[in-house]
């Protein structure tokens, strides 16, 4: 029996756990079942009470105070620990059917996307066939207000494309918090930011500004030692460049929108995700209760 989940990812603070309580609320009003896993020891607060917590394995908070570790060393600690203890996941999830959408809520730390190890053994561990073998995409969000800062968009998609290289399972990146630029800027416009390239630096506002005060800088010909070069951001640019060229070359990186306020932004992101998992396949046809086959004739 496959059991199908998403593990929703990204940045400190860009509405992981608000896109996991709309998407929990929006199956529930579709009759889907839903199983909500914490996996963000310091995280205290939920919309809908998850069915399986990491602080009953273990809290950020005594990590800290019995380690005298920070919150970065305390949450490594934590999965470390997690992973030690991986039956605290397999004898929650292994009875559940096919019917669940398995949500897992991960914490923001930017390091466990990209560059320790843990993450992948864990979703090897969970899609391992044989074994617990959950059909399992990867929803990547960042905020759509980062396209306001040419760098940040770019080191968020780097970071996004380094959580794809790293996972290896199917992966959808969203750009989230739609309700706050989709007054500022229009649909049309917004619309090059779904797939990341280099030409979006060459309209970058704080370009713009500098190309009419006539300081053009051929960012290929900058000198990176060079003293002034670095102190009138030529550096900075041109390693923007090389990024924003990187991802482009990898072509791997492509956007949806996500705005959690409205219902049908929720649907179109989950029809994604039921696709990338294939759940629709793996679902008997439902009888329907007898009051509901005569309204339906
Ligand atoms: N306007 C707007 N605010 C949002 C949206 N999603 C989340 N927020 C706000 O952004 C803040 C962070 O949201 P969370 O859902 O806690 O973000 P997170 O990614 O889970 O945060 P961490 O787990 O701490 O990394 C909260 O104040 C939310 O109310 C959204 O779609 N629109
Ligand atoms: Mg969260």
């Amino acid at each position: 029996m496959s059991k199908y989940g998403v593990m929703v990812m990204g940045p400190a603070g860009v509405g992981k756990s608000t896109f996991c309580a709309s998407l929990i609320t929006h199956l529930q009003l579709n009759r889907r079942s839903a199983f909500y896993v914490n996996l963000d020891p310091a995280a205290e607060h939920f919309e809908h009470q998850p069915d399986l917590d990491i602080k009953d394995l273990i809290s950020l908070e005594d990590v800290m105070e019995e380690l005298q570790l920070g919150p970065n060393g305390g949450l490594i600690y934590c999965f470390e620990f997690l992973m030690e203890n991986l039956d605290f996941l397999s004898e929650a999830l292994n009875s559940l059917t096919e019917e669940y959408l398995i949500i897992f809520d991960m914490p923001g730390q930017i390091e466990l996307y990209t560059h320790i190890p843990v993450l992948p053994t864990l979703v090897k561990f969970l899609t391992q066939p044989g074994a617990l073998d959950i059909r399992l995409c990867a929803a990547y969000l960042l905020e759509a207000s980062f396209v306001v800062d040419r760098a940040k968009y770019f080191a968020g998609s780097l970071s996004a494309m380094s959580a794809m290289v790293m996972l290896e399972v199917p992966h959808l990146n969203i750009l989230s918090k739609m309700d706050l630029v989709k007054d500022q800027m229009r649909r049309k416009d917004f619309k090059r930011f779904l797939v990341p390239d280099t030409t979006l630096l060459e309209d970058d506002p704080a370009e713009v500004a500098r190309k009419k005060a006539g300081v053009a800088v051929d960012v290929h010909s900058v000198d990176p030692a060079d003293k002034d070069a670095l102190m009138s951001g030529a550096s900075f640019r041109r390693l923007n460049t090389a990024v924003a060229n990187l991802i482009e070359s990898f072509s791997m990186v492509s956007y949806l929108k996500l705005d959690c306020t409205d219902e049908d932004s929720v649907q179109a992101i989950l029809s994604y995700i039921d696709d990338c998992i294939q759940y629709h396949e793996a679902q008997e046809p439902k009888e329907l209760p007898e009051e509901e086959m005569e309204e339906e004739e």
